[in-house]
């Protein structure tokens, strides 16, 4: 289990806290119109990007998906320029081309979210390929669901890696649905982690993805395979996704008591509950840390809002075809 001290665990709350409030924020302002674009939120599955990320270096490399404001937040990039980005404002990390599906920032590592589904393993696996190459000691994390596990992108990219033994981690966030489809239509074994057996050198396990300390330590055992030169871990995360497939899907295709049940799987209240019991908070220490969250998340959704819309003048800056 988790050696972990007392600073650490709370590092790990504020972060799930910090990804749970920006989201809700977004999910607000975007039903209130003042956010453009196509919106897919991560509510529920905080313990896996925190966790996940916990022990990955400022200079270790992520790559994510259309749900991935999480992993962002969880790899250390700033909340403001990542709220501005949302927003579709010049002060974004794209300059508000890229807006909440396609967010990336190279001094933190963080490659891409992506909107094709399984887009961005292969790229993961190039960082992965150019890290060992370069022999920089640094390790890959890529985050997918469980639908991108039917895409030949991610087969290829589970292969090349397990052939080259190349320093990256598979995190599969299962959140048992692919957009409207139940697991059970698209995947006919159990867990996701079974694939790996195809390919070898591919160390596989699935965990409780709820449980942030569980995802710590499994993180931690698959990031010292990886440094240690001995190849890919294949993590699978079970999780719940409590908000719809987008913001604003009615959710008619799900069944009601996968909707109610959902919030008694929190992987924040379980954590919050667990810290008071080992005594390393209090419901002060609760109360004072939401509180300073939400404070940068104020910040941060007051400057998206007050930042200029980009100049129609620089709509071809950045374009990289003729
Ligand atoms: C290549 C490709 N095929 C289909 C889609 C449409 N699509 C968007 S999200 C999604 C489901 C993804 O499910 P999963 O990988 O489990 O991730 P989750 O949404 O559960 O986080 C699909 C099929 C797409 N964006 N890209």
């Amino acid at each position: 289990m988790s050696k972990l001290d007392k600073e650490s665990k709370i590092s790990l709350l504020k972060t799930m806290l910090t990804i749970r409030k920006f989201e809700e924020k977004v999910s607000e302002n975007f039903a209130a119109g003042q956010i453009p674009g196509f919106i897919h939120l991560s509510i529920g599955q905080e313990a896996v990007s925190a966790g996940a990320c916990f022990n990955l270096r400022k200079e270790d490399y992520i790559s994510t998906t259309h749900r991935g404001h999480g992993q962002c937040i969880a790899k250390g990039v700033e909340i403001r320029p990542l709220m501005a980005e949302i927003f579709g404002k010049s002060t974004g990390y794209c300059k508000g081309r890229g807006g909440s599906m396609h967010i990336a920032s190279l001094d933190y590592g963080m490659l891409g979210a992506n909107g094709i589904v399984a887009g961005g393993i292969p790229m993961a696996v190039g960082a992965a390929f150019s890290a060992k190459y370069r022999k920089t000691d640094q390790v890959v994390a890529s985050f997918f669901g469980d639908g991108a596990t039917g895409e030949g992108a991610f087969y290829e990219s589970m292969n090349i890696a397990s052939i080259l033994k190349l320093p990256i981690i598979f995190v599969c966030e299962n959140n048992k649905w692919a957009e409207f489809s139940p697991q059970q239509v698209h995947m006919d074994i159990e867990n996701v982690a079974q694939r790996a057996k195809a390919f070898g050198n591919v160390a596989a396990e699935t965990i409780d993805g709820n449980d942030v300390e569980l995802v710590v330590d499994a993180m931690e055992r698959a990031i010292e395979r990886a440094r240690s030169g001995n190849g890919p871990t294949l993590l699978e995360c079970i999780t719940t996704r409590f908000h719809g497939h987008y913001e604003g899907d009615p959710q008619k295709y799900r069944p009601k008591e996968d909707i109610e049940g959902v919030r008694s799987k929190d992987p924040i209240v379980r954590y919050k509950t667990k810290l008071k019991e080992e005594g390393v908070l209090d419901d002060a220490g609760a109360e004072a840390l939401e509180k300073e969250v939400e404070g940068i998340i104020e910040d941060a959704l007051q400057f998206a809002k007050e930042s200029p819309e980009p100049d129609s003048k620089e709509l071809l800056n950045d374009v990289y075809v003729n």
